[in-house]
């Protein structure tokens, strides 16, 4: 009779949590801990797991830190981009990390929320637009509407306008929420036949 003692890496590894959630902001430095702790039942007894991410809708932005094996952490590969993600996922990457004996494996569900930063300034569509007004237009009427976008979530909708320049006698305004841009003096070609005015379009964290 041979009795085998089973060795303590025969066991399956065992997540006692189903989910990790953490929530990281976008600018977030290269390398930085996004989950300090993924812990494995009885982890004294697996010194030799290994862990990979199996499941990533996060184009390989993270990894899993094990060079610890009483410390297992996911890390930041690099800074994100909370405004080039994919809308869908509303700002939630969520990866599988499994770990893994020589006899089986198993694994956990990490979601990383990632926060809207404001670092992207305002731009309009265009540099230049052109508009003409007939002379003797009425004081109110609206020339047109600029729109600037922002690729900020967190701007969507938050922009200001200004006329930085352009208008010695304030002969037009702007509306600041919405980009109306209007006559406020009835324009007199014979004394101005253009203008050139420079609007300014401004973020909630006053970027131009
Ligand atoms: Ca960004
Ligand atoms: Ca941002
Ligand atoms: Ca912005």
């Amino acid at each position: 009779l041979i009795i085998r003692l089973s060795a303590r890496n025969s066991r399956c590894p065992n997540f006692p949590f189903s989910e990790y959630y953490s929530t990281v902001k976008e600018s977030i430095a290269p390398d930085a801990v996004v989950v300090p702790n993924i812990q494995v039942e009885d982890a004294k007894n697996f010194e030799k797991l290994s862990y990979k991410i199996t499941e990533d809708n996060s184009q390989g932005n993270f990894y899993v830190d094990y060079r610890n094996p009483r410390r297992v952490s996911v890390r930041a590969r690099k800074a994100l981009d909370r405004d080039t993600m994919p809308s869908i996922l509303q700002g939630m990457y969520t990866l599988t990390v499994t770990a893994r004996n020589e006899r089986c494996a198993s694994s956990v569900n990490v979601k990383i929320m990632v926060e809207d930063e404001n670092d992207n300034a305002p731009v309009f569509p265009k540099q230049e637009y052109v508009v003409e007004v007939k002379e003797n237009t009425l004081k109110g009427h609206v020339v047109t509407q600029l729109v600037a976008s922002d690729k900020d979530e967190l701007d969507q909708g938050r922009m200001r306008y200004f006329i930085a320049g352009g208008t010695p006698n304030r002969e037009f305004q702007i509306e600041e929420n919405t980009g109306d841009l209007s006559v406020e003096v009835p324009p007199d070609r014979e004394e101005n036949p253009s203008f050139m005015l420079s609007i300014l379009a401004v973020d909630s964290a006053n970027n131009t």
